[in-house]
């Protein structure tokens, strides 16, 4: 009887699969219903003698089935392990996830060069939003309303008073008016600005710029051009050459405008420069004695210069794009490939 119920029990649990059949097994042949447990109970017809012997074979039996047990049960384990293992197996030649990274735009890039040019020269930088009321960027600048001036800028208006700032000499305004008390002013304002022009190839309604403003005694027009000189070697190399042509700016007396020695040829003339060997790219002057009076600030004993470029104009030179539109499609293979001047 024992026997059978020995090599039955020892039989099932050789064939066990996993943990579950195991505890099943051990509920079936240790438990309280179990074979042995029957076994027990029918000690009591037995012999004191016979008692004794079945007595023992039972707890014989017992602890080798459950000895018998615990060994599969630690097999059962490390075949589990080893399956975990193999299944969870880390294969080190996969490819990783790739995580794009992104790069500064161009005409960040450039406005920061720009801002850090200026920096280095003692200059502050200052930075106010695109919505401007129309004081600040025609009143103050000298451009009453209805004077032909205005013609110049062709104006995105939100309301009688408030517009998208045409240019960024409406900073210059604001900055002289807060500072009129606190001379001498050195400040660069780069940001974007709006005006209602045709998109071409080197305008666009939207583009950024970047004004200079000095305000203090005995500023003159050389200070002017030592400084645009300066900006134009360090954006476009040593040997670069700047040339001032007379213009016109209601805000500035005398006006210039200020061409670069065209990067593209050096000066020989080529397609990019319409052979003339110079490129334009900003409009500058003297500050006009009236936009300081309006300010606050006494003309006969201060004086300044202020110039206004066109960053994207810049970035066109500096990188070589022929189409400033470029910039503002957002073509990802056109960003990406200005990596290179990280
Ligand atoms: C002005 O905006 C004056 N406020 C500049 C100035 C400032 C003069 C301070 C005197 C003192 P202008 O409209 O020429 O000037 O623009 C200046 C520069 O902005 C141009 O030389 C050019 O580089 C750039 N620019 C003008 N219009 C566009 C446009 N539609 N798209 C891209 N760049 C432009
Ligand atoms: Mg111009």
């Amino acid at each position: 009887m024992l026997q059978k119920i020995q090599l039955e029990a020892l039989e099932k649990i050789m064939q066990c699969q996993n943990n579950t059949q195991l505890n099943e097994i051990k509920v079936l042949y240790l438990g309280k219903k179990g074979p042995l447990q029957e076994v027990m109970q029918q000690l009591k017809t037995l012999s004191v003698e016979e008692k004794k012997e079945v007595g023992k074979k039972v707890n014989e039996l017992k602890s080798l089935l459950e000895s018998t047990i615990e060994t599969k049960r630690i097999q059962l384990n490390e075949i589990a392990l080893q399956q975990q293992l193999e299944n969870e197996k880390i294969d080190l030649t996969l490819e990783a996830d790739y995580y794009e990274q992104g790069n500064l735009h161009p005409l960040i890039k450039i406005q920061t060069e720009l801002e850090d040019i200026f920096i280095a020269m003692g200059y502050d930088v200052a930075k106010i939003g695109e919505v401007e009321l129309d004081l600040y960027n025609f009143e103050r600048a000298n451009i009453p309303h209805d004077h032909p001036a205005r013609d110049m800028q062709d104006t995105f208006y939100i309301d009688d008073e408030k517009l998208l700032r045409t240019h960024t000499t409406a900073v210059q305004m604001r900055y002289l008016e807060e500072h009129a008390n606190n001379l001498p002013i050195q400040v660069v304002c780069p940001g974007k600005v709006y005006r209602r022009d045709d998109d071409d190839a080197t305008h666009s309604h939207q583009f950024m710029q970047i004004e200079g403003l000095v305000v203090k005694e005995n500023v003159k027009m050389s200070d002017l051009k030592g400084t645009l000189l300066l900006m134009a070697q360090k954006m476009f190399g040593e040997n670069q050459k700047i040339r001032f042509r007379p213009s016109y700016f209601q805000f500035t007396e005398p006006s210039v405008e200020v061409d670069v020695s065209c990067p593209f040829c050096g000066g020989k003339g080529c397609n990019v420069c319409k052979q003339t060997g110079w490129i334009e790219i900003l409009g500058a002057g003297m500050v006009h004695p009236k936009v300081l009076e309006m300010a606050g600030i006494d003309s006969t004993k201060y004086s300044g210069f202020a110039f206004g470029a066109g960053i994207d104009r810049i970035a066109m030179l500096r990188y070589g794009v022929e189409d400033i539109r470029h910039f503002f499609t957002n073509d990802i293979r056109f960003l990406k490939s200005f990596n290179r001047f990280d």
